[in-house]
C-alpha cells in the first residue's frame, strides 16, 4: 500500500528508487499540469462547451466588464498622443468624443488624450485599445505577411525548407494563385524540403539525432494545430539556429517540398532582428538581421508615448508606471506570430532579453483572442485579457516578467475593414494593392507582432 507523507510524494515502499523517482516526476508533472495557467487554459481553449467569459477583461468595451472587473481596470494618463507622433497610422482620439466620458465605465479620460489602462493585479502592464486608423491596420497587415516577413528572417519552416526565396511566403502564395486564374497551366513553383529523398535517413535516425550546420531542430512540428508553443523553453516549438543538433521532422507534411500556398498553412512564426538561438536560450548577437525603419519607428513612437505613464492611486497622488526613456530605446529583435483559429500559445516568459527594462510592446492584428497574464509563476494571479485588433500591449516594470500565453482565437472576429475588398478608401496607401488574399487571410488568423531591445 502507498504510504502518504503529509505535504509530500505518496511513497511506496515496494518501488525501486528509479521506479520512486518516475513516479515522483509524474507527481510533479501532474501537480504542473493542474497551475492556474492549465485550468484557465483549459477552459479557453475548449471547443466542446463554450468557456467561461465572466472574467475577461475588455478594454474596447468598458461596458462589457462585469463590477469586480471594473474595479481592477485602472485608466492611464500618456503624456502624448500617437496621432501627434504619426498622422498616417494613428487615430485623432478626438474624432469621435460622443462616445467617451462615459459615467457608468468609470471613463475618466478628458478629450485630446489617448485612451489607455493598466490593471491593479497586474502593475506595468498597459493597454492602449486600438489607436489606429482603419487604413493604419490594413497597412501593418501587408508588412506582417510581407515586408516585414522576408528572408533572411527565419521562420518556424526554416528547419525543413530552403526558405531562400526571394518574396514572402505569403506574397509567393499570392503570386501563384493569380498565375493560376490567368493561365490554368501554370505550375507553382515548389519550395524545396531539406528532406525529400532522405526517407532512409528519416527512418534511420527517428530516434536519434544529426548534426548540421545552419539547420534547425524541431521536437514537435505536428499537425501544424497548436504548435506555437513555449517561445522561452523552445518546448514544441520549432527550433531554428545554427549549429544545432536536428531530429527528423516527426510530421510527414515536411518531408517533401510544398508550394507557397500550402505551406502557408504551416507558417506559425517569422523572427525579426537578432535571432533568437533556441539551444543556448540566447540571442545570436553574430546573426543581426537589420530591423526595417518602419518598424523600428512605429515602436519607438509608442515607446514615446508611454514614456513617463501615470495613474492616479486613491489616495489621489500620481504615480509614474514606466520610466523608460525613449532616447534609449532601439528595437533589435522580435517576433511575428501567425496564429490560425486552432493555434495557441503556451504560458511562458520572455526572459532571454539582456535588458529586462525596456517595454516589450506588442500589437495584435485580425482575430480577437484571450490574453492570459499572470505573474511570477503559473499558480499567481492570473487575468484574461480580450486582445482585438489594433489593441496594443505594453509591458513595463514588474509585467515584463510575467507569465502570459494565449490560448483561445475566435473565428468571425475580424473586422470588417480588414476583411471589407470593396472599400478604395482604405487601401493600401500609393500601391494599388489587390486586398482579397490578405481578406481571406486575416479573416482566419490573429497575428501579433512584437518587439523587444535585447542590449542595456
Ligand atoms: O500573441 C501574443 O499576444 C503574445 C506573443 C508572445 O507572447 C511571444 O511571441 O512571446
Amino acid at each position: 500500500m502507498p504510504e502518504l507523507i503529509a505535504n509530500g510524494p505518496i511513497k511506496q515502499t515496494n518501488l525501486s528508487k528509479r521506479q520512486q523517482k518516475i513516479a515522483e516526476r509524474q507527481r510533479q508533472m501532474a501537480k504542473q499540469n493542474n497551475t492556474n495557467f492549465r485550468k484557465a487554459e483549459r477552459n479557453f481553449k475548449s471547443k466542446a462547451f463554450l468557456p467561461d467569459m465572466s472574467n475577461v477583461i475588455h478594454f474596447s468595451q468598458l461596458e462589457k466588464n462585469s463590477e469586480t472587473n471594473l474595479l481592477k481596470i485602472i485608466p492611464v494618463q500618456l503624456p502624448v498622443n500617437l496621432w501627434e507622433l504619426d498622422r498616417d497610422m494613428f487615430e485623432d482620439p478626438n474624432c469621435n468624443l460622443s462616445d467617451k466620458n462615459n459615467e457608468n465605465t468609470k471613463e475618466i479620460h478628458k478629450p485630446f488624450l489617448q485612451k489607455a489602462y493598466t490593471l491593479s493585479d497586474h502593475p506595468g502592464l498597459i493597454v492602449i485599445p486600438n489607436p489606429f486608423k482603419n487604413s493604419g491596420q490594413r497597412r501593418l497587415v501587408k508588412k506582417t505577411l510581407c515586408d516585414w516577413a522576408c528572408f533572411p528572417n527565419k521562420t518556424n519552416l526554416d528547419p525543413f525548407y530552403n526558405m531562400e526565396i526571394q518574396n514572402s511566403l505569403f506574397e509567393q502564395h499570392v503570386i501563384d494563385s493569380e498565375n493560376q486564374i490567368t493561365n490554368p497551366e501554370y505550375k507553382a513553383p515548389l519550395i524545396k524540403s531539406l528532406f525529400e529523398n532522405d526517407e532512409s535517413s528519416f527512418k534511420e535516425s527517428k530516434s536519434t539525432t544529426t548534426k548540421k550546420d545552419d539547420t534547425c531542430t524541431t521536437d514537435n512540428t505536428n499537425s501544424g494545430i497548436t504548435d506555437i508553443k513555449n517561445l522561452e523553453t523552445g518546448e514544441n516549438r520549432t527550433k531554428c539556429q545554427t549549429n544545432l543538433a536536428v531530429t527528423q521532422p516527426k510530421n510527414e507534411f515536411y518531408l517533401q517540398s510544398h508550394n507557397a500556398s500550402d505551406l502557408l498553412d504551416h507558417l506559425r512564426w517569422t523572427t525579426i532582428g537578432n535571432q533568437y538561438n533556441w539551444t543556448t536560450k540566447a540571442y545570436d548577437i553574430d546573426k543581426n538581421i537589420p530591423v526595417h525603419d518602419d518598424l523600428s519607428l512605429l515602436m519607438k513612437n509608442i515607446i514615446k508615448c508611454i514614456y513617463g505613464a501615470k495613474i492616479t492611486n486613491e489616495n489621489g497622488t500620481e504615480q509614474t508606471i514606466n520610466a523608460y526613456d525613449f532616447s534609449k530605446y532601439v528595437v533589435q529583435a522580435g517576433v511575428i506570430n501567425y496564429y490560425g483559429l486552432d493555434s495557441t500559445l503556451l504560458a511562458h516568459v520572455d526572459k532571454s532579453e539582456e535588458n529586462m527594462d525596456a517595454p516589450l510592446i506588442s500589437i495584435s492584428l485580425g482575430c480577437s483572442c484571450i490574453y492570459l497574464v499572470g505573474g511570477d509563476s503559473k499558480q499567481g494571479n492570473l487575468t484574461p485579457i480580450l486582445l482585438n485588433s489594433g489593441d496594443i500591449m505594453a509591458s513595463c516594470g514588474p509585467s515584463r516578467t510575467a507569465y502570459h500565453g494565449v490560448p483561445r482565437i475566435f473565428d468571425n472576429s475580424c473586422p470588417s475593414f480588414l476583411t471589407d475588398i470593396e472599400n478604395e478608401e482604405l487601401d493600401i496607401q500609393q500601391n494599388q494593392v489587390n486586398w482579397k488574399p490578405f481578406s481571406d487571410y486575416i479573416s482566419k488568423h490573429r497575428i501579433n507582432f512584437n518587439a523587444r531591445q535585447c542590449t542595456l
